[in-house]
């Protein structure tokens, strides 16, 4: 931390280094109060800059001696870089010495301590913080590792590469010596030195050669590295079937520790993971925790090409291994879920997630490009834009290709890049120049303005049915609002994939205008200026459009369809993505009128008619239901209102839900007598969906049940809890109780804090649980303030901080906005708190207040009051400094 406020970073100012890191050797003597680290380099001069000055970053760290060539050198220190001048004009060896403390890393960037062990992270600027580098993505070295350390403490000691020495150092102390072949830059280095076990498998690859595979934890957690190895080895198969790449290594290590401010880290051969990414067993872990599991092992796996064989050129960059690996593990865990159904239900939640929080973020003081232009602190670039967005403009990529073009241009892009740092751009075209007959490539310039704009397009469409002709005109016009910075955006290039369909259901076979052949049921429409007409030929009927079909593009669709054409939809459309819009569709605009109303309106019967012929569907899968009947979060309706006030939407979406509780009740006892078994645990599509679909209607009943004093399903409630064979109906049922604020819920929560006291991540879903409970009478949040005191809350563990602060006040929005304001001050209190200990964790609290601008009042006010009461600090870190400057920023 630091006073003062860093200058802005910007992406037009890059420029090459001034010298290259060839070879680092580095040698630990492991010490949690006081880590001697001796790096040394060979280094050799950029001859694009002959005489420059090298300029190492360093930070927190003691800085002992520095050598050149072996011989003492004259150096100084300026705004943590080390300064050396009159280098030799030819390679060089450069050797220094630093000290630092890995016990007092709180911040869990660099190397620190977790649980008695030592662990690394260095993505973005970690590396910095071990020793002075040239702490750059463009810079790539092979590593030498050598580890000294306590052999009783730190039986284990690992690094990057292969493992090429062991021995024993006397005084109960020993050592080990990795190499990592493959050059890397410094944010893929790491190291750990822990008492840990592993689970490891020897496995064979389509190229014949052998790999070992090893996943480590603490003693106790062996049981819940199952499910992480088979994701890991359908990972490898995977990648290697689609795009022909195999695994590099001979080994290939994960590592779980339970400190970490993110999901995981992809470093060379020692992917380091937050424990809830890689822990699972039916005991402790949920359907979720399964899938999160799968697809996070999968993310980290697929960077070892996408991310470290093709690097970022420099951090704005970053989009080019993040949006391409979430592609890439949201296509890995579409294949893995087997049915087309089960694929449309991953799409689903994709895209619910990208809504949730990527489209809030574009419309907000945080606002940036898939390819950032500038920033004060990296850290808090690692957004949903750049992944979940970025992810996104991937896909449209390949809808504009098609699946072999885009394995052709994936090809192309490793045979031009492999081995070096490159850009965004380098990606596209890569892409586009492996079809060049394609709809990209024929754009690819104006297509790039994806990377560059900020902002959510919103497409409108207006169709005329000219029944006479049997002419279909269909108008799509695109706009996109103006952003901080960017005043004016210019059309983009949008993808609308498209049907048309009968009011009766029929799928209408598309005939466009000026084509011989009909095309078949589906298309893509490129819509590339500001409006397009399209017509379609041969309509036997007036059609309903279904546009924008499994979601070919990160827009807002505004159609003009009334709810006719919704419920037609609805219960007809063959994509499945588009019969859950409708659904959505139709339950928004129910809730919105309530939110414009009184908070109340009485529910249409062909709504629920409607509700309940998904629900008894005798054909669609029990997880494509349980999404169509769970009505759009409340973040989701703040998001379609200018003014937001966020009691008057809970008690508005609380209200239906109520009625959909009431008025299904024995399609959901139904429901969940047809679901509530599903065998022994497995996490696969079809028996996760029921469980869920279980879940959802146990919720409903005991909600109805609590409302009208039955204690019938309550007290069924809490019987499937304390009978529960797995945590997916264990916490379900629980949180039927909790959420309805059953009498039944307080015992309940007790058993289960003591049944599972010793399983941290079980422990943090106790918290959650608590805190996101619908708000009544202020009581959740009166609860989350006192959770704050319990014996097992920390500030210091993200996942603990997280699973009380974040889901109170990011995913509580009725709890946290209160008219006392005083969720605003908790909120302050903790940003400040938190800061001081972990600064990138506390800017993820602080974006909480992103959208306090949009706010009714009296909300508006105090939430600028207490954003201000944050800003005005002196000795704030410089992650929340920029947050709250731009979310009061003009
Ligand atoms: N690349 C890491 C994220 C690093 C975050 C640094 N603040 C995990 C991932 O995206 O796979
Ligand atoms: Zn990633």
């Amino acid at each position: 931390m630091r006073e003062g406020t860093a200058p802005l970073v910007r992406r037009e100012d890059y420029t090459a280094p001034a010298f290259w890191i060839k070879t680092v050797d580095l040698t630990f003597d492991l010490d949690p109060a006081k880590t001697l680290v001796i790096n040394k380099m060979t280094v050799e001069p950029n001859p694009g800059q002959p005489g420059a000055a090298l300029r190492l970053d360093g930070e927190d760290i003691t800085l002992t001696r520095v050598l050149v060539d072996g011989e003492p050198v004259t150096f100084r220190t300026e705004d943590q870089q080390l300064v050396l001048e009159n280098l030799p004009q030819q390679p060089f060896t450069l050797e220094i010495r630093n000290t630092c403390a890995p016990e007092k890393n709180t911040q869990l960037s660099g190397l620190y301590t977790s649980g008695g062990g030592f662990f690394t992270q260095c993505e973005a600027l970690g590396f910095r913080r071990i020793t002075y580098f040239l702490d750059r993505p463009d810079v790539m070295a092979t590593f030498r590792v050598t580890l000294k350390a306590d052999k009783r403490k730190y039986p284990v000691l690992l690094s990057n590469g292969n493992l090429v020495e062991e021995g024993d150092l006397g005084n109960g102390r020993h050592t080990a010596v990795w190499e990592d072949p493959h050059p890397k830059p410094s944010y893929l280095f790491a190291l750990v030195a822990a008492d840990l076990v592993r689970r490891e498998q020897r496995i064979v690859t389509r190229e014949g050669k052998e790999h070992l595979l090893q996943i480590y934890v603490r003693a106790g957690d062996l049981d819940k590295t199952e499910h992480a190895m088979n994701s890991l080895i359908a990972s490898i198969v995977w990648d290697e079937h689609k795009y022909g790449l195999s695994l590099d290594l001979e080994r290939f290590m994960i590592v779980a520790v339970s400190d970490f401010n993110m999901g995981a880290m992809e470093n060379k051969g020692l992917n380091i993971f937050n424990t809830k990414f890689v822990l699972a067993n039916p005991n402790t872990a949920t359907d979720v925790d399964f899938g999160n599991v799968e697809s996070v092992v999968a993310h980290e796996y697929f960077h070892n090409w996408t991310g470290n064989r093709i690097t970022c050129r420099d951090w704005f960059q970053l989009s080019l291994k993040e949006g391409l690996t979430v592609f890439r593990d949201q296509q890995f865990s579409q294949d893995m879920s087997g049915s087309l159904s089960a694929r449309a239900v991953k799409r689903i939640e994709d895209v619910r997630t990208l809504r949730q929080l990527q489209f809030p973020e574009d419309a907000g003081p945080m606002a940036h490009p898939v390819r950032p232009d500038s920033y004060m602190a990296i850290d808090n670039f690692y957004t949903a834009t750049v992944y979940e967005k970025g992810a996104e403009v991937v896909r449209m990529m390949h809808t504009l290709v098609g699946d072999a073009g885009f394995v052709k241009g994936m090809d192309l892009y490793f045979s031009r890049h492999d081995g070096h740092a490159v850009t965004c751009d380098d990606f596209a075209q890569a892409i586009a120049d492996a079809n060049p007959e394609s709809e990209l490539a024929k754009r690819l310039d104006q297509f790039k303005r994806w990377y560059s704009q900020a902002g959510t397009p919103r497409v409108q469409a207006h169709g005329v049915y000219d029944a006479e002709n049997r002419i279909y005109t269909l108008t799509l016009t695109q706009t996109c609002a103006p952003t901080a910075g960017q005043p004016e955006k210019a059309p983009a290039v949008i993808p609308v994939a498209m049907g048309l369909v009968g009011m009766d259901g029929r799928q209408i076979n598309l005939h466009l205008e000026g084509r011989l052949d009909p095309i078949g049921h589906n298309t893509v429409l490129v819509l590339s200026e500001p409006s397009q007409t399209f017509t379609f030929v041969h309509v036997p009927v007036e059609p309903v459009p279904s546009l924008l079909r499994g979601f070919s593009a990160p827009v807002v669709l505004e159609t003009e369809l009334g709810d006719d054409a919704l419920f037609a939809l609805l219960s007809h459309d063959h994509d499945p993505f588009n019969r859950w819009e409708a659904g959505q569709k139709l339950a928004l605009r129910r809730i919105l009128s309530a939110v414009h109303g009184n908070g109340h309106i009485e529910l249409d019967a062909r709504f629920i008619d409607a509700m309940r012929g998904v629900l008894r569907h005798p054909e669609l899968d029990a997880a494509f239901k349980e999404l169509v009947l769970t009505l759009p979060s409340e973040a989701y309706v703040a998001e379609q209102l200018d003014v937001v006030d966020p009691q008057r939407i809970h008690t508005a979406r609380e209200g239906i839900k109520l009625q959909l509780a009431r008025a299904l009740h024995t399609d959901w006892e139904w429901a969940y007598e047809s679901n509530h078994d599903t065998g022994a645990y497995s996490p696969d599509a079809v028996s996760s969906g029921r469980r869920a679909l279980a879940n959802l209607a146990l919720s409903m009943l005991v909600l109805d049940a609590q409302v009208r004093h039955n204690q019938v399903w309550p007290g069924k409630a809490l019987q499937r809890f304390k009978d529960a064979t797995n945590m997916t109906d264990r916490l379900g049922a629980l949180a039927a109780l909790v959420n309805a604020h059953s009498d039944l819920a307080a015992g309940a929560l007790e058993r289960f804090h003591a049944q599972f006291k010793n399983e941290a991540l079980v422990i943090d879903k106790w918290f959650t649980l608590q805190v996101t409970a619908p708000e009544h009478e202020g009581k959740v949040f009166a609860r989350a303030k006192a959770l704050m005191q319990h014996p097992d809350f920390t500030l210091r563990t993200p996942n603990r901080a997280r699973s009380l602060l974040m889901a109170l006040c990011q995913s509580n929005p009725a709890a946290f906005h209160r008219t006392d304001a005083a969720g605003y001050v908790f909120w302050a209190d903790r940003v400040i708190e938190v800061d001081a200990i972990n600064p990138q964790l506390a800017a993820r609290l602080a974006r909480a207040m992103d959208h306090w601008r949009r706010l009714a009042e009296p909300y508006r006010t105090a939430a600028c009051e207490a954003l201000k009461r944050v800003a005005v600090r002196t000795e704030l870190s410089d992650d929340v400094r920029e947050i709250v400057t731009r979310a009061l920023q003009d």
